[in-house]
């Protein structure tokens, strides 16, 4: 543990006041406007929240996994869009530098990372490879010292925000799989890079995706995520992995605030005479949702808490994120039930949320490549 126990604690407290009475009440606004409030960005980056996960010695918090995934928890109270601009810098657009980077990239990047100088961003997706990471096209071919890639990233989260990319590109044509790929850190100002226009979501505003298009950018061989080549994929697994834990923990914290709303909602409005909350119905679908959060959150604390003690915890980080992103759906699809009519208009926070959690069960791993993940390994280990 980075921080005293009483340290962290005051941290978790600030984070949940902050959450209350900043985040939650900006919510509507951010919808509306497709952007998060340069006074909140800013109060976000005095609170360290871009360095969580990023070591002291490097300007962050260090915090373990598993006191990363009680703060997930707790930003998982608020709009996803919010933990969306920190989520980069704290996951997929940092940890392959604190994973496998050299001392000097880690030396150069981390520290503005940590303090949000500098957003990054993990490109790996392409408009032919989603599910199937190892077939990317994107090509980096080798120049004296230096690589020219060439190829167009999708969906890539942050990046009109970026400063620096995470990319993932083919350095050997031999090699179609997973060896013949690289991982780059690439400077978003580097000439050859262009971004598309923002992607027109079904959910998630104030999060901001697009394509980013690497037309003969040049980078120097020092860019080479420790400096290797054809070890990109195993990074980004590694990478996808820990990510995996994170969002699991955010959507447990999303379904909580769902539930208490929904019950909330239930203990106000009045049908035949007194307050819905005394339905059985109404009740089952509270205790349901109620059950299955409290599911989500013991996987993601056990999960975490195995990570920390140096177990491989890709196949119970698969488990969370298959569980606790599909939990969350069935949750938003009840908090709309039992908010009625009212679920459906936008005036209540049900309707937003419900369309925000669907990505859940997409990004940083579809479900079903969770499936994948889990039986593979079930199998690996028993063979
Ligand atoms: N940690 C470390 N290494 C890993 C790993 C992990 N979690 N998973 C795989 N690897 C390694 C394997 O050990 C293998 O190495 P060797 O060749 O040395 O044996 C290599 O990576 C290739 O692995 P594999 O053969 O399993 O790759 P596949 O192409 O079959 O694909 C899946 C694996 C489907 C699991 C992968 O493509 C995947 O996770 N896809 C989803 C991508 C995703 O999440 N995208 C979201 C967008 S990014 S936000």
């Amino acid at each position: 543990m980075a921080l005293d126990q009483e340290t962290f604690n005051q941290f978790k407290d600030t984070l949940f006041r902050f959450v209350q009475e900043r985040l939650i009440p900006a919510e509507d606004a951010v919808a509306e406007s497709d952007l998060i409030p340069d006074e909140i960005v800013v109060e976000m980056k005095e609170m360290g929240l871009f360095g969580m996960s990023i070591p002291t010695e490097y300007g962050g918090l260090g915090l373990t996994m598993s006191e990363e995934v009680q703060m997930a928890f707790i930003i998982g109270g608020a709009s996803p869009a919010f933990r969306s601009l920190i989520g980069t810098n704290n996951g997929i657009g940092s940890q392959g530098i604190v994973m496998d980077g050299t001392e000097e990239q880690k030396q150069y990047y981390l520290p503005k990372l940590a303090s949000g100088e500098m957003v990054g961003s993990f490109a790996l997706t392409e408009p032919g490879a989603g599910s199937d990471a190892a077939s990317i096209r994107c090509s980096a071919v080798k120049d004296g010292d230096d690589y020219i890639i060439n190829g167009t990233k999708r969906f890539i989260t942050n990046a009109p925000e970026a400063s620096v990319f995470t990319l993932m590109a083919r350095t050997n044509p031999d090699i179609k799989g997973a060896g013949g790929i690289t991982a780059f850190l690439v400077d978003a100002e580097s000439s050859g890079i262009t971004l598309g226009k923002w992607d027109r979501k079904m959910g998630q505003k104030g999060a901001h995706t697009c394509d980013v298009m690497f037309d003969d950018c040049r980078v120097p061989a020092s860019a080479i995520i420790g400096g290797k080549e054809g070890m990109g994929f195993k990074t980004a697994m590694k990478v996808l992995d820990r990510g995996r834990l994170h969002i699991s923990a955010v959507c447990a914290g999303a379904a909580e605030r769902l539930i208490k709303d929904s019950l909330a909602y239930a203990m106000e409005r009045e049908q035949f005479g007194e307050p819905i909350a005394n339905f059985q119905l109404i009740q089952a679908m509270l205790a349901d949702s109620k059950t299955e959060a409290y599911a989500a959150r013991c996987m993601v604390v056990d999960a975490a808490n195995r990570k920390d003690a140096g177990e491989n915890v890709s196949t119970e980080a698969s488990c969370c994120k298959l569980f606790a992103s599909e939990m969350v759906g069935r949750v938003a699809d009840r908090a709309v039930q039992i908010h009625g009519g009212a679920g459906y208009v936008a005036d209540y926070a049900v309707e937003r949320f419900f369309r925000d959690v669907r990505l859940f069960r997409i990004y940083e791993g579809t479900t079903q490549i969770q499936q994948l993940v889990i039986a593979r390994n079930m199998i690996r280990d028993a063979s």
